[in-house]
């Protein structure tokens, strides 16, 4: 009899587990553009274009190589708006004997699809997500009976499980991490080649001009759209980071430079996650750049790392945590997210830049997410699931499974460290190191308190002084309240009434950014 296969938006990998094994005879691949999915969280317009442009290329691909797609536009007359509405109409179209699909990367799908046999009274298949090199079943097995779970030893693992920069049972060079190495200042004589663009092709506009009148009222600029659409585009993308970007990835991996938006950065992520580049290809290939003497350890070592070590964690301990993972407030931050996240009205001029980019590319790197508009919501106290949402509506590579436990638990320790042991807090002094953003800024950073000091060297004590019962048990952390103790009421005063006034004036986002 016929299987019916749904590809999700998230799935488009040719050698996808749920297409394996099947005859292209007796398959029917359903792919679905849906109102709900665009509009959960009303998702930058590059993202939305992005996902449905990618679709739409891998669609074509499957119909040359010979599958039957049955394949639904977002504004086909009879679309029902929903997975499930469209997979119980294919069923009707297509009478199939059962269904057979790779488990989603979200709860919330997986959920809907658990709710199909039931349902639609069919049998109903669901396969693990074999793209990812760790199961959720491993994970689990893994993280059981351990009190800590360190993101170092899960790397240690799959290092040893994949065989990447090992010399039989020892790591490459002599040591796991080379972090240490990966902390450099931005340099006045850094060139970093911009990462490629691709010209959006006919399908990409015609998708680009459905997004614009669709989803006018969303976050975020079309006219920059350059991401990669299919695997072909990817992969030329993945040869170009390593061959040009990969060599100071390291090195200036924490660097941020007003302005320059891609850096050394790979910008591979929203690839790896559509499914259209695999994840360990991506690193045997930096892995032949190290053993060629073309990128020196600490980059290749750094790539890879984030790609097996926290890609593949922050997906397990998703799976382990939810769904208390979304309701987490460890620290009872109930402040509103403020608006200049959505608007970059802000005379923080790292904060502004931060926005800018994310407006732009719906991209910012990783220390900007961190250590920037994390860090800043983190020490203003903002509600962990405010700063979700806006995560998720506004990256091109943002889906819950790995957006989640980035800002929740990585950004806000609103887990209460299960992920990290220290939150990731930080005055106006690590942002002055790492980039060049204070320098033109209307606050100064050397300024600690009163009018025109830098908000993040207030916000900062005020956050530690605020959780002080928590933190001071805390080794990593305790030494920060002798220093506190060291200076005078006076000086400890003013750095909580700058702080109060600042938090005063923040003006809370409008609702409309994320949906109702
Ligand atoms: P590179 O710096 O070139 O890194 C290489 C690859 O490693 C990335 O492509 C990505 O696949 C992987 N990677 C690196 N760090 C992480 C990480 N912490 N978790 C998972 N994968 C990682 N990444 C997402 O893919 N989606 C998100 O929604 C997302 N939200 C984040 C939110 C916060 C608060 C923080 C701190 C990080 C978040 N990240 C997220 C992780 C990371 O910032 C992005 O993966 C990275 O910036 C993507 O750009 P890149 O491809 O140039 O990465
Ligand atoms: C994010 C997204 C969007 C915006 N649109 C669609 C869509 O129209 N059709 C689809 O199949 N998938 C879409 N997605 C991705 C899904 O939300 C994704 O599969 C889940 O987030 C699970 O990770
Ligand atoms: Fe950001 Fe403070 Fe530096 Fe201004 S002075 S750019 S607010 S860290």
């Amino acid at each position: 009899g016929k299987t019916l296969v749904p590809i999700l938006g998230d799935q488009l990998t040719r050698t996808l587990a749920s297409l394996r094994g099947q005859t292209k005879a007796d398959t029917v691949v359903l792919m679905m553009e849906v109102r709900d999915e665009t509009t959960y969280v009303k998702h930058h317009k590059q993202k939305i274009a992005l996902i449905l442009s990618a679709m739409r290329h891998f669609a074509a691909e499957l119909e040359q190589a010979g599958w039957q797609v049955d394949y639904v536009k977002l504004t086909d007359k009879d679309n029902t708006g929903s997975f499930t509405g469209e997979v119980k109409r294919a069923v009707k179209r297509h009478a199939p004997d059962r269904i057979r699909v790779v488990e989603p990367g979200e709860l919330r799908v997986r959920e809907m699809i658990d709710a199909w046999a039931d349902k639609l009274d069919i049998d109903v298949e669901i396969l693990p997500d074999d793209r990812f090199l760790c199961s959720i079943d491993e994970f689990r097995d893994w993280a059981d009976g351990r009190n800590s779970l360190l993101m170092e030893s899960f790397y240690r693992d799959m290092r040893r499980r994949t065989g990447l920069l090992m010399n039989g049972d020892a790591p490459e060079g002599g040591e796991w991490n080379y972090d240490k190495q990966n902390r450099a200042s931005p340099d006045e004589d850094m060139a970093p080649p911009p990462a490629p663009r691709f010209e959006p092709d006919e399908i990409t506009c015609e998708v680009i001009e459905m997004v614009q009148s669709e989803s006018a009222d969303h976050f975020g600029d079309l006219d920059k759209f350059g991401w990669p659409v299919t695997s072909d585009q990817a992969d030329k993308a993945l040869d170009a980071f390593i061959a040009e970007r990969l060599p100071e990835f390291g090195k200036y991996q924490d660097a941020m430079v007003h302005g320059q938006d891609d850096l050394y950065h790979s910008l591979l992520s929203t690839s790896i996650n559509l499914g259209l580049l695999d994840p360990l290809d991506c690193c045997r290939r930096a892995e032949q750049a190290y053993q060629a003497g073309d990128a020196p350890l600490n980059a290749v070592e750094g790539f890879i790392r984030q790609i097996i070590g926290w890609r593949e964690y922050v997906r397990g301990i998703y799976w382990l945590d939810m769904p208390q993972l979304r309701s987490a407030n460890a620290l009872q931050a109930r402040r509103a997210l403020p608006e200049f996240y959505w608007t970059g009205d802000t005379r923080m001029r790292c904060i502004a830049d931060c926005v800018r980019s994310t407006r732009e590319n719906a991209h910012a790197h990783h220390i900007q997410r961190l250590m920037v508009l994390g860090n800043f919501a983190l020490i203003a106290g903002i509600e962990p699931q405010q700063v979700e949402d806006w995560f998720l509506v506004v990256y091109a590579d943002a889906y819950e499974w790995v957006e989640l436990p980035n800002v929740a638990a990585m950004a806000l320790w609103a887990d209460k460290g299960r992920l990290a042991s220290k939150p990731y807090a930080a005055s106006g002094n690590y942002i002055n190191k790492m980039s060049d953003y204070c320098g033109d800024c209307h606050y100064k950073v050397s300024k600690k308190t009163g009018e025109g000091s830098c908000p993040f060297n207030s916000l900062y004590w005020h956050f530690m002084d605020r959780h002080r019962t928590l933190f001071e048990k805390n080794r990593r952390i305790s030494r920060v309240y002798a220093n506190w103790d060291r200076m005078d009421a006076d000086k400890r005063k003013a750095y909580l009434d700058t702080a109060e006034a600042f938090l005063d004036s923040l003006e809370p986002a409008s609702k409309h950014w994320v949906g109702d």
